[in-house]
């Protein structure tokens, strides 16, 4: 007899690309045109193992002695090959941004540049060029958790045709400081103390904040920062910046500015800070996880690329400067024109040879893209290079198939550690005199990157603009952009990490920039403290008050109304209704979003109908914080059982504090009420007692937070 048929305790997902143990030759994505590593296979179909050398091996459980008892052999080759190359398995981390996370897919241009410049990827509409895109944290360690309160790196390279283009951005459109000499001593600071090495992943300690109290001008991009900003739901729901002011270049030379943005097609979203801090707990790969899951569920993240177009005119309008990366321009002055959007459609073969491997550098801009003077950009355009050959190793990371363009490359390099792809023929000199055959590449002045002509009389000097000095006035307008939960959330933030501050003196020191940015804010943090105000910090310029509230900057004006790439994470016990169960389902997938079931035990449950239910996650496993939304649905004899259950009274505690829609059963009601929140039930608990009542709730979970309900919480914890 078959046994019965189990549901699903998640959203089915598409079957894997290829069963594991199958056409393993293209786990180490070979360069192309090169030809990889070629798998002997025995008449069963299994492939041969092998030496690096392609050796069989014939025993891969015992090293080779002399005698069963007897000393280990020096002439064992397959050992010491093994051994030999676990011993240099790690390569240095990168020295910021080392815990990253990253995808293939595709860059389409829907709507053509030709008019500003002669980037061949900006031309024609339709056409799409391979992408691979790697997502960061900045301070923490490659193993560091995911959810760390940390601004996100967004890295883009585009195989164009005429060359990588890498488009090294972050989830925020501006920087801690304004000349790349500074960056040293900012990310010592950020990074964990030398002395004692931490905290870890962590900007709540005295040498950051001493730093950055010592810096005002960062005071912009700490409103971000400590904004939700730097706690995203998901990769998939931030923006992505290009930051600098960059610029487009015709045929003629002629010169557009450009800023860079993406725009997640799924709209903004974060999760709060007190999640933040259990997710880190309950799933460090929270973030990582998620990017796998929807892009092998074939659910593709995707993301708008938008430009802000300027001329020289405006900047010389603008009120601040724009090579200034302390500062942004407002959508509202200059509108983000939408160009073509990004697809995320495969994750990585392996995550070494290609998400570590990956090496981005700002330099990489085809020809029709080209520099500011942003002394930001300027430095950067050095560190990168520098950092790829120490890190990987030598000047040949670009023969590593991540690294290499995907167009014709011709070029006279040669030679040093893994040179792969060393240059054929006779000639390895230009210029000489072979012909035009047998001479190589020859430079082409007409389709070759060609710099802005920029002309510069002024003298050679370490000074920053008069330009850069107003460090206040767009924080401020960061600041006033936001909703009021979205500003109660930066000064909790702010009070949270200078209350990790030993030192009196920094604490208070943060404090009078804040004077300077807003007073409400300033008071509230200096309360939260237990500190009287001090007097305001000497301002180069004094703030501005006639900034407006941008639109574009706040993520709960910018959030979704569907519940589409969003997880429901469902309370089942023994005797959940089925039809109730199975009308969830249908609404949440039929909405776009996802689901997963939790349990008293992972080997799942029986439902009313007798029909069997598999897990996702038992309860102590599966806390609320790992989703968008909760539907608790226990019978109520389960619900009895289960109300004495710490994690499952955490489980609906935590939902509730982190103000998300929670549907209930009435064995659901129950469990409110053994956590104590029974006559606390808002409109965001809403009623699940039928199989009718899937649809309000689902409908209602577009909205994702019940973001009134945060200050009774807070109250009521006071
Ligand atoms: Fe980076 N940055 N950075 N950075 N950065 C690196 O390059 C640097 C800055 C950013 O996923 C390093 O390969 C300097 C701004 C991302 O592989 C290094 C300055 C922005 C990534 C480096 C900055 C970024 C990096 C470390 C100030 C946003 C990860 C390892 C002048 C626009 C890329 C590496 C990836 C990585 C230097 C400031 C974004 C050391 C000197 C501003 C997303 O080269």
């Amino acid at each position: 007899m078959t046994p019965p048929a189990i549901k699903s305790g998640e959203t089915p997902r598409k079957a894997p690309k290829a069963p594991p143990g199958v056409d393993i030759s293209t786990s180490y994505g070979e360069p192309q045109g090169q030809g990889g590593e070629t798998h002997q296979i025995a008449g069963n179909g299994v492939a041969t193992l092998t030496t690096q050398q392609g050796i069989p091996v014939a025993d891969d459980q015992n090293s080779l002695k002399q005698g069963a008892r007897g000393p280990t052999l020096l002439e064992d080759s397959h050992f010491r090959e093994k051994m030999f190359h676990f011993d240099h398995e790690r390569i240095p981390e990168r020295v910021v941004h080392a815990r990253g996370y990253g995808a293939h897919g595709f860059f389409e241009l829907t709507d053509s540049l030709a008019d500003v410049t002669r980037a061949d990827v900006f031309q024609r509409v339709g056409e799409r060029v391979p992408a691979f895109v790697r997502f960061s944290t900045v301070a923490g360690n490659k193993g560091s958790a995911d959810l760390a309160r940390d601004v996100r790196g967004f890295a883009v390279k585009l195989y164009t045709n005429e060359g990588n283009w890498d488009l090294v951005g972050n989830n925020i459109p501006v920087f801690f400081i304004q000349d790349a000499i500074k960056f040293p001593d900012l990310i010592h600071a950020a990074k964990p103390e030398p002395d004692r090495d931490f905290p870890q992943a962590q900007t709540a300690h005295d040498n950051f904040w001493d730093f950055i109290s010592l810096t005002p001008e960062s005071m912009h991009m700490v409103m971000w920062t400590m904004s939700d900003r730097a706690i995203p739901r998901s990769l998939r729901f931030m923006e992505g910046f290009g930051v600098h002011t960059f610029r487009l270049l015709d045929a003629e030379g002629n010169s557009t500015f450009v800023k860079f943005h993406w725009k997640p097609q799924l709209k903004l979203q974060s999760v709060v800070w007190n999640e933040a801090v259990k997710i880190n707990g309950a799933d460090p790969d929270f973030h990582r996880r998620d990017l796998w899951e929807s892009i092998e569920g074939g659910d593709f993240p995707a993301w708008d690329l938008g430009v802000q177009l300027f001329d020289q005119e405006f900047a010389d309008s603008f009120d601040f400067d724009v090579l200034d990366p302390t500062k942004l321009i407002p959508e509202e002055l200059v509108p983000v024109r939408v160009i073509g959007r990004l697809v995320l459609d495969r994750v990585v073969d392996n995550f070494f040879a290609e998400t570590e491997q990956v090496a981005f550098c700002t330099q990489n801009v085809p020809p029709g893209i080209d520099f500011s003077n942003d002394p930001l950009l300027q430095g950067r355009n050095f560190s990168y290079l520098d950092t790829q050959i120490k890190r990987l190793g030598g000047p040949n990371f670009t023969h590593i198939p991540i690294n290499a363009p995907r167009c014709p490359m011709a070029h006279f390099q040669q030679d040093g550690h893994m040179a792969m792809r060393n240059p054929r023929g006779r000639v390895n000199y230009e210029p000489n005199s072979w012909g035009p055959q047998m001479g190589g590449p020859r430079e082409d002045p007409v389709r070759g990157f060609q710099s802005f002509a920029e002309t510069n009389p002024e003298p050679k000097q370490r000074l920053r603009p008069e330009s850069f000095a107003d460090h206040y006035s767009q924080a401020r307008q960061f600041y006033i952009s936001q909703t009021p939960v979205e500003q109660k959330h930066i000064g909790d933030a702010l009070t949270f990490e200078l209350s990790k501050v030993e030192r009196a003196d920094i604490r208070l020191r943060v404090v009078s920039h804040l004077l300077n940015i807003d007073a409400d804010l300033a008071a509230t943090v200096a309360d939260g403290l237990g500190a009287d105000l001090p007097a305001p910090a000497q301002a180069a310029v004094p703030t501005r008050q006639d900034l407006q509230p941008s639109a574009a900057l706040s993520i709960i004006g910018n959030g979704p109304q569907a519940f589409a790439g969003r997880k429901l994470g469902i309370v089942v016990t023994n005797g959940s209704d089925t039809a109730l169960f199975d009308a969830l389902v249908e609404e949440v997938t039929a909405a776009g979003g996802v689901y997963e079931v939790i349990a008293p035990k992972i080997g799942g449950v029986t439902l009313s109908s007798g029909e069997a239910l598999a897990a996702k996650h038992k309860i102590d496993g599966g806390p609320s914080v790992l989703f968008d939304a909760v539907a608790v649905i226990p019978s109520v004899e389960g619900a009895q059982m289960l109300a004495g259950d710490a994690p499952t009274r955490d489980f609906v505690s935590d939902a509730f504090a982190h103000c998300k829609f929670i549907g209930l059963s009435q064995g659901g009601k129950a469990l409110m009420s053994a956590a104590g929140l029974g006559d606390k039930l808002d409109d965001g608990c809403i009623p699940l007692e039928s199989a009718d009542d899937p649809a309000a709730f689902v409908a209602a979970l577009g909205k994702l937070r019940v973001w009134d309900r945060e200050l009774l919480v807070d109250a009521d914890a006071k």
